[in-house]
């Protein structure tokens, strides 16, 4: 077994209850063992990107702290999704969903099989992933470039801040 190191997750949802999906996935994660959660960002309201036309959706990020492999990550975040009545096969791509756990980073690694590539291929373009990790891991480095994220065009971009959050 690996030593613990960090692992951020990307949050959303935007069917049912939106905020009450983003808290109760961060609830079984840290009921998971071997998995802890350090820190979670804001909650932020976000226009869809791609798919069809659907709701606005809440997007957080999640910190942890795990020696637990990718792979293993993703299976458990998987699990997560499916308790909370996430329906999969996805419907339609990149289509409203009650909750979305996607693994956004982990750090000094990089991962490249079906199924599973970190960092999360799209997460230096959009901004509703990215800024939420940099609220709660604000020096992390694209292990593929060694560029911080803080540096890109997109961690500057506007971003609505769900209320009372
Ligand atoms: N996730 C998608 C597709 N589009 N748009 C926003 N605003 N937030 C998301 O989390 C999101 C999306 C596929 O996972
Ligand atoms: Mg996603
Ligand atoms: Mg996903």
């Amino acid at each position: 077994m690996q030593r613990a190191r960090r692992v951020v997750l990307g949050l959303g949802s935007n069917l049912g209850d939106r905020a009450g999906n983003l808290a109760l996935a961060v609830t079984h994660l840290g009921a998971e063992r071997g998995i802890v959660v350090l820190a979670r960002s804001p909650i932020y309201v976000t226009p869809p990107a791609g798919g069809p036309p659907q709701g606005d959706y809440l997007n957080a990020a999640a910190l942890l702290s795990t020696a637990l492999p990718a792979r293993e990550i993703l299976t458990r975040t998987l699990a997560i999704e499916h308790a909370l009545g996430r329906v999969r096969p996805d419907p339609v791509r990149w289509g409203p969903r009650t909750i979305d756990l996607d693994l956004l980073w982990i750090e000094g690694e990089v991962i490249d099989e079906p199924g599973l590539t970190v960092p999360h291929p799209r997460l230096g373009e959009r901004a509703f992933a990215l800024r939420p990790l940099l609220d709660v891991a604000p020096d992390a480095v694209d292990p593929r470039t060694g560029e911080r994220f803080a540096d890109l065009p997109a961690a500057r971009a506007p971003l609505v801040r769900a209320g009372g959050t």
